[in-house]
């Protein structure tokens, strides 16, 4: 397949201005930062810097959107109808829309459509689900009469992260405007391109000016002005642990809106004897090399059994070698840079403190290169609970392949993290899968697979991976008010 070459790609950037109240605007302070590209470490677009006072513009338009505009008010099933529209125009986009995301952020071109494909779907099963929320009609004591309402919530702020731009974004802003919120997010500012062109492409399918406002900028400047605005209802964040904290800090200190939250991941793969190891290689290897490791559920630690574990490390390894690595525009490539320096050199120290404390190198461990931010496809054997890359989130491709003799050990290794995000059996037994499922704390379990999920499936974590759910039915539950109504009942039959 041909392609742009990366100037020309450049060139066709159009949307790096503030998208507030229907209109692309430049910040208040006039201040741009640069867009990379983490193959190459070159500036793509300088990009309108949003801060406080530009949050502030962005929710008065979402105030004024949400109390007087049209969108709350529509028939579910006509924003439903907007959605689809939005859904549709992305499709017809969607290699433009994923070769800019690509280019943004460093993940391979096919992971990159396959996630844009993941977003739109999730789009679709939103936009399905517009004229089907609705509350019940509840039994209260003696003769009342009292139902349930479900109201949206308000003025929705939505932090969002760098590694999956698109679909982490349609995952806030598909369930929080089927709903009828209005939103403000704030996009990385490591990959903030790709949600100002959905915004464009949702004013284009007919969401009312001021219903979806984008501010590109940093965090402790317009993401903290969104957590702490006492003007937004709610708050809905993905990133690191350590932001999540600040962010529900500020929460609560302002006007405590409501907050979910999306965190890091400790993922643990747990491989029993009676595996499919071809399977269960195939699938860790994804779970760990997907977009280099850059992922919240990425598969980062493996425990297997004793009896397969050596065998399982071999097939890991050999998949890891033939791991097609390079410029993440070409289709071909699996494997793409880290998306800058700092996370590069985070992931470095993670396999130095790994040489440092025993664990056995087995394949890869290096930086590839001098241009872009790449790192070799990494698995340590051999490593124990106490080490450093058992513990913390590297975000980066480094597997840790740990051994276990019996269930019970597996499992109390494997909740042994302050992550519960998602978990992976791989085992034939069904008694051995149906006690490990439910052993294990996270909000999602695979067996004998991963990644699999889909819009109707909901995710989010246990511990201090996050609170509440994104995806399915309860991921609406967070953009919505519950309202009972409560009337006297007089001459009831019943
Ligand atoms: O995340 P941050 P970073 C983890 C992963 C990674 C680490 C650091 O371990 O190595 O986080 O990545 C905004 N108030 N994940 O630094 O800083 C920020 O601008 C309000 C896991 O990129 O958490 C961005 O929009 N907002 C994760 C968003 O928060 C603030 C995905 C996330 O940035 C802020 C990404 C502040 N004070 C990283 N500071 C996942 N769960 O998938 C920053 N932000």
């Amino acid at each position: 397949m041909e392609f742009l070459s990366r100037d020309k790609l450049k060139e066709t950037i159009e949307h790096k201005q503030l998208f507030i109240d229907g209109q692309f605007v430049d910040s208040a302070s006039g201040k741009k930062f640069a867009a990379f590209d983490p193959s190459t470490g070159e500036t793509i677009a300088d990009v309108a810097e949003g801060d406080e006072r530009d949050v502030d513009l962005a929710v008065q338009a979402a105030r004024k959107a949400f109390e007087e505009g049209p969108w709350p008010r529509l028939a579910g099933a006509k924003r439903g109808k907007i959605l689809a529209k939005l859904a549709d125009l992305m499709e017809a986009k969607i290699m433009d829309l994923s070769t800019l995301e690509t280019l943004n952020n460093g993940m391979p071109l096919q992971a990159t459509m396959f996630m844009t494909n993941a977003a739109i779907d999730v789009i679709r099963y939103y936009g399905g689900w517009a004229d089907k929320i609705a509350g019940k009609t509840l039994k209260g004591d003696g003769d009342v009469h009292a139902y349930t309402l479900y109201e949206p919530v308000g003025v929705v702020g939505a932090i969002v992260p760098w590694n999956f731009p698109v679909y982490l974004l349609v995952c806030k802003i598909a369930p929080a405007l089927v709903c009828g919120n209005t939103m403000v997010v704030k996009p990385s500012e490591q990959a903030p391109l790709t949600a100002l062109w959905i915004a464009k492409l949702a004013l284009e399918a007919g969401v009312p000016a001021g219903v979806l406002n984008i501010v590109p900028g940093f965090g402790p400047t317009a993401g903290a002005a969104i957590a702490r605005h006492m003007d937004i209802d709610k708050l809905t964040f993905t990133g690191s642990t350590n932001v999540g904290r600040l962010v529900m800090n500020d929460a609560a200190s302002s006007n405590l809106k409501q907050v979910t939250l999306e965190l890091g991941g400790k993922s643990p793969f747990i491989i029993c004897e009676d595996a499919n190891l071809e399977v269960a290689a195939f699938f860790s290897h994804l779970a760990i090399f997907f977009h280099q490791g850059q992922v919240c559920l990425a598969g980062s630690r493996v425990f297997v059994h004793e009896s397969v574990y050596d065998a399982f490390i071999e097939k890991a390894v050999a998949m890891a070698k033939r791991r097609v690595i390079g410029d993440p525009l070409k289709i071909e490539v699996e494997h793409g840079p880290q998306i800058n320096q700092a996370q590069a050199d985070k992931i470095l120290s993670y396999i130095e403190s790994a040489h440092a404390e025993g664990a056995r190198l087995v394949t890869g461990g290096k930086r590839i290169g001098d241009k872009g931010f790449y790192i070799e496809p990494t698995i340590f054997a051999d490593v124990t609970q106490s080490m450093t890359i058992a513990k913390e989130e590297i975000f980066g491709p480094v597997l840790s392949v740990l051994k276990f003799k019996t269930l019970d050990e597996a499992v109390k290794l494997a909740n042994s993290t302050s992550y519960g995000l998602a978990a992976a059996i791989f085992a034939k037994d069904i008694d051995t899968v149906n006690f490990l499922s439910r052993s294990i704390k996270s909000g999602i379990v695979f067996v004998n697979s991963y990644f699999s999920a889909g819009p109707g499936i909901p995710f989010g974590g246990y511990k201090m991976s996050g609170i509440g759910r994104e995806n399915g039915y309860e991921g609406l539950l967070p953009y919505l008010q519950t309202k009972s109504v409560v009337m006297p009942l007089a001459n009831s039959p019943w």
